[in-house]
């Protein structure tokens, strides 16, 4: 396809699977369009500002330069968007389409997402999970350095890489976790609610040491939730990702499910 003129006439793009209206995709198409089929294929862009619609199947998009758009037939709730560097991938009615060099995101229902906005998901830090058997309650933390410490410590026995998360704030999209230290019971207390973080910093037992980590304050682009419980026999929280974890959590006595804190990759 080479443009609007070669659309001239139709009226619906017709996959084996799915119709799609033209005039529902884009009122005017773009003199540099380029339309897939539903097939699986590899549209390769110019160095003007292009639009693609790959259809269904797994396309590859290459935008090259310019300022480039990747249309998607379903509204953006539909897709789970996720990139890694300069990759981008959308996985939804349209099938699983990776994509570089396309700057921006077009959704049926009319959202629009800026690529480079996008929190780089899948090169997340993992974030290393203890538990105390002094206090019965877990330690979590991004720092190798810090891991390495408490490896050294006899009371806290290692878990492995509970979830992952952002070291800084670099995409600037970024949901600082705080961490605080009580010093009554001897536990680390986590929370991304700026409302109960400065609550929390007026309480004497509570020694504030800043930003844990950082997530995401919704599912978008990868992200799953992770659940807080708390635990009302040594008045601590329990944090997870895992959704067997959160499942088995839930039937303990002495747990209060607190809902969803926030969102990692887990
Ligand atoms: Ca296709
Ligand atoms: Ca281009």
């Amino acid at each position: 396809m080479d443009g609007v003129d070669a659309l001239t006439g139709f009226e619906r793009l017709q996959f084996s699977d799915r119709t799609v209206q033209v005039s529902a995709l884009i009122s005017t198409l773009p003199a540099s369009s380029f339309l897939g089929t539903s097939s699986g294929e590899k549209l390769t862009g110019t160095a003007a500002d292009d639009f693609f619609y790959g259809g269904t199947g797994n396309d590859t998009l290459s935008g090259g330069a310019g300022t480039d758009t990747a249309y998607f037939s379903g509204n953006y709730s539909q897709y789970r968007v996720t990139r890694s560097k300069d990759l981008v991938l959308v996985t939804g009615p349209d099938g699983s389409d990776s994509l570089t060099g396309i700057e921006k995101l077009q959704f049926a229902d009319g959202t629009n997402v800026d690529t480079a906005g996008l929190l780089d998901t899948v090169a997340g830090t993992a974030v290393y999970r203890f538990y105390n058997k002094t206090t019965g309650t877990h330690f979590y933390t991004i720092n190798p350095s810090e891991r390495d410490a408490v490896l050294k410590l006899a009371a806290y026995a290692y878990e492995g890489e509970a979830f992952k998360a952002q070291t800084d704030n670099a995409a600037g999209q970024g949901l600082a976790v705080f961490r605080f230290y009580n010093t009554a019971t001897g536990t680390h207390f986590y929370t991304a609610n700026v409302g109960e973080r400065d609550a929390v910093l007026k309480l004497a037992n509570f020694a504030y040491e800043g930003s844990a980590y950082y997530a995401s304050a919704t599912a978008e682009n990868g992200y799953d939730p992770l659940y807080r419980f708390y635990n009302t026999q040594t008045g601590t929280h329990f944090y997870t990702a895992s959704e067997t974890e959160r499942a088995a959590v839930t039937k303990l006595v002495g747990f209060v499910a607190e809902g969803i804190a926030y969102y990692v990759d887990a």
